[in-house]
């Protein structure tokens, strides 16, 4: 109760900040976006995780708010660094409880144009359960948002209540293979497995395959030997404050 009414507050209070994570194209080994994290600094309580408030965000219904405000400020960061010559995509989670709310794809549709952003430029990461409150309802807004050009990830793949037949009926163009599969990627068999069945299921249905939490050079090689075209995790780089993002844009190669 005490977290609701503050986190309630966080955001006329300016404790929200966004910071950006590099995604990788394993073959061009080039940077090609950024994924847009939100953080809450609490004043005494510190930073507080993203894990632990966003489930109360969503359950109290002000994740519908926080959201809009992270995609704003998302899109202003990447017009300034599309006027600053490099146009980069930047990819935003998607809460469940976003995408059941009527207004969401104007409410997109309308940031981009107020910031200038080309709709191509912007990426929404949605997980596997945001399709299951009501598929026909997100189905019809997905495919108006991809329409209009934004392209949609399926993030956390393969943690989720996962079905065949959303991937079929979703206009979904890339998958994001769950960090937890990318661990124990070359210790566990199993993890194995799965990231070869994601990587094989994205080539087979045309999506690009994302992989989190690359955190070696080990597990970099053989994703990308295995296919897979894009990563991000710690061994690229931690998310980074806007500033520092540019820095390890500049120095990347
Ligand atoms: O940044 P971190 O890896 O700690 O994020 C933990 C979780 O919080 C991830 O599942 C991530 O998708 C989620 N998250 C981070 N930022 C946002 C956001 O802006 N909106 C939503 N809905 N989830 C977010
Ligand atoms: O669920 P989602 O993919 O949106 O969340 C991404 C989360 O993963 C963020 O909280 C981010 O800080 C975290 N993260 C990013 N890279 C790594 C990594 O290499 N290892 C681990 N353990 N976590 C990571
Ligand atoms: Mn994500
Ligand atoms: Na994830």
């Amino acid at each position: 109760k005490q977290l609701e009414k503050e986190l309630s507050q966080a955001q006329s209070n300016h404790q929200f900040h966004l910071v950006y994570q590099p995604q990788i194209n394993l073959e061009s080994k080039r940077v090609i976006g950024a994924e847009a994290l939100l953080r809450w600094e609490h004043p005494t309580r510190g930073l507080v995780p993203p894990d632990f408030f966003i489930p109360v965000a969503e359950s109290n219904g002000s994740i519908v708010e926080i959201g809009q405000w992270v995609l704003n400020q998302a899109c202003w960061q990447a017009a300034r660094w599309a006027s600053d010559g490099s146009p980069l995509r930047i990819a935003v989670n998607l809460s469940a409880v976003q995408l059941r709310q009527e207004t969401i794809v104007d409410d997109i549709l309308d940031t981009l144009k107020r910031h200038k952003i080309p709709a191509g430029r912007l990426e929404l990461e949605v997980t596997e359960t945001s399709f299951m409150t009501n598929l026909s309802d997100a189905v019809a807004k997905l495919h108006r948002l991809h329409k209009a050009g934004i392209s949609i990830a399926v993030d956390d793949f393969g943690t989720g209540y996962s079905s065949l037949t959303y991937l079929k009926q979703m206009p979904v163009q890339h998958l994001k293979i769950d960090k937890q599969f990318i661990r124990d990627l070359l210790v566990n068999e199993e993890d194995t497995r799965i990231a070869n069945t994601i990587i094989d299921l994205g080539r087979s249905l045309n999506l690009s395959v994302v992989a989190e939490g690359v955190e070696t050079a080990e597990q970099e090689y053989y994703l990308s030997q295995r296919g897979c075209q894009l990563a991000q995790g710690y061994y690229f780089s931690k998310p980074l404050l806007p500033k520092d993002f540019e820095t390890f844009v500049k120095g990347f190669h």
